[in-house]
């Protein structure tokens, strides 16, 4: 019997508060309305971000369906949808790409100003198509996907390859994505170059294999943690380094074990510190540095401005730099023809119903990325 124009009965993981476990409720999914897409969801990755709500430290409203990782299967669409088709293979988008507003018009923008970035947490008529007992529940960052259906606005659909398999192309609504792109489209690593990654979780280990895929010939992997070495060595680190180890600032070090020849660096941790070492690590006349961890909230920094002086690059990416639409069918793409594994960075398969062990792993930072089948 086909649900198109009814309301769905679900099962969705509702956090009705801050640092509220997520409850397994029956929600109620509206049908989408004109130019909103709904869409069955298959897998769902668990992002940093999605704990950040949990601990109340991100802007949401509650109660609220968080989830931003997904993959799925279009179940219908609203009035006006020329874009998508029940049936598709889709990948739901925190960053929108409206198309028309000055970033998306801009060759070299993404920020679409359709990102929710204060977590209103409804769609663009002001309301949710989400009920839990009777109750408005709010979508999250224009996704929600720790439910087995969602409505999204068409702006925030990318159809896929349909032979992509969701419980690995869901990495590529966030964690993939952001690091991979942020060393191919935003520092538009070269071959032949040399590049240090600051950070080697989830997204850092992604970076690495943006550098590899570039033809980076050098890629140090820098952190605190030794136990993250080998696994960033397996995609494609040639050398990893932990700043304890030394005496020396960590710029010099890099300096002295590379000749003076770090074309790129990456800062993939989110500190202010970690910032200004990834941008003194590049060379200081082509050097480019990219900071890709989101830096904590009004946080300042202050700097040597003698570092950009004398040439280096400095700048920042969101979602990799990806115009979001467009580019992640192209990257899923390269996936299918086999140009990167993300086998390495899925540690953990579970469950949706297991949905608050996958965070304890993320909390106990056990897990690189741990996928939830629905
Ligand atoms: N020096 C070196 N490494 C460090 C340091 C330090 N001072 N401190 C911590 N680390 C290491 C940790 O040991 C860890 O291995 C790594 O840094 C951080 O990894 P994870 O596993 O915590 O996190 P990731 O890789 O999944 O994500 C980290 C980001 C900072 C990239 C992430 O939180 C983020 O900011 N993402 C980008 C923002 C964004 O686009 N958000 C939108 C949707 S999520
Ligand atoms: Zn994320
Ligand atoms: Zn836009």
């Amino acid at each position: 019997m086909s649900t198109t124009g009814k309301v769905i009965k679900c099962k969705a993981a509702v956090l009705w508060g801050v640092k509220q476990p997520f409850s397994i409720e029956e929600v109620e999914v509206a049908p989408p309305k004109a130019y909103e897409v709904r869409i069955k969801i298959l897998a769902t990755g668990i992002c940093r971000t999605d704990d950040h709500v949990y601990n109340g430290v991100m802007a949401a409203n509650f109660p609220v369906i968080v989830g931003h990782e997904g993959c799925g299967v279009v179940e219908s669409t609203g009035k006006g949808v020329t874009t998508v088709k029940p049936g598709d293979m889709v990948i739901p988008l925190f960053l929108p790409q409206c198309g028309k507003c000055s970033s998306c018009i801009n060759p070299n923008g993404n920020l679409c100003v359709k990102i929710d970035l204060t977590g209103k947490g409804v769609l663009s008529d002001g309301t949710t198509r989400f009920t839990c007992k009777g109750q408005p529940v709010y979508h999250f960052s224009n996704t929600s996907t720790f439910t087995e259906y969602t409505v999204v606005e068409e702006t925030s659909v990318a159809k896929i390859d349909s032979a992509a398999p969701p419980e690995k192309a869901c990495l590529f609504g966030c964690g993939f994505s952001t690091g991979y792109g942020a060393a191919v489209k935003t520092a538009k690593v070269t071959p032949g170059s040399t590049c240090a990654v600051f950070g080697l979780g989830g997204v850092g280990l992604s970076v690495i294999m943006g550098c590899k895929s570039a033809g980076a010939s050098r890629i140090i992997g820098i952190d605190l943690n030794k136990d993250k070495f080998d696994k960033a060595k397996t995609v494609g680190a040639t050398e990893c380094i932990n700043p304890r180890d030394y005496t020396k600032p960590i710029n010099e070090v890099l300096r002295e074990m590379t000749d003076d020849s770090v074309g790129y660096t990456f800062e993939v941790v989110g500190r202010l510190e970690t910032m200004i070492d990834a941008l003194a690590s590049c060379h200081e006349s082509y050097g480019t540095s990219v900071v890709v961890g989101a830096p904590p909230l009004s946080k300042m920094l202050t700097y040597d401005p003698m570092l950009l002086f004398t040439g280096r690059t400095w700048k920042g990416c969101v979602f990799g730099g990806w115009k979001s639409r467009d580019d992640i069918p192209k990257l899923v793409s390269d996936f299918m023809a086999k140009k990167f594994d993300l086998d390495p960075l899925i540690t953990d398969v579970l469950s949706f119903n297991k949905i608050n062990e996958g965070f304890d792993l993320l909390r106990k930072g056990e897990s690189i990325r741990t996928v939830l089948l629905l």
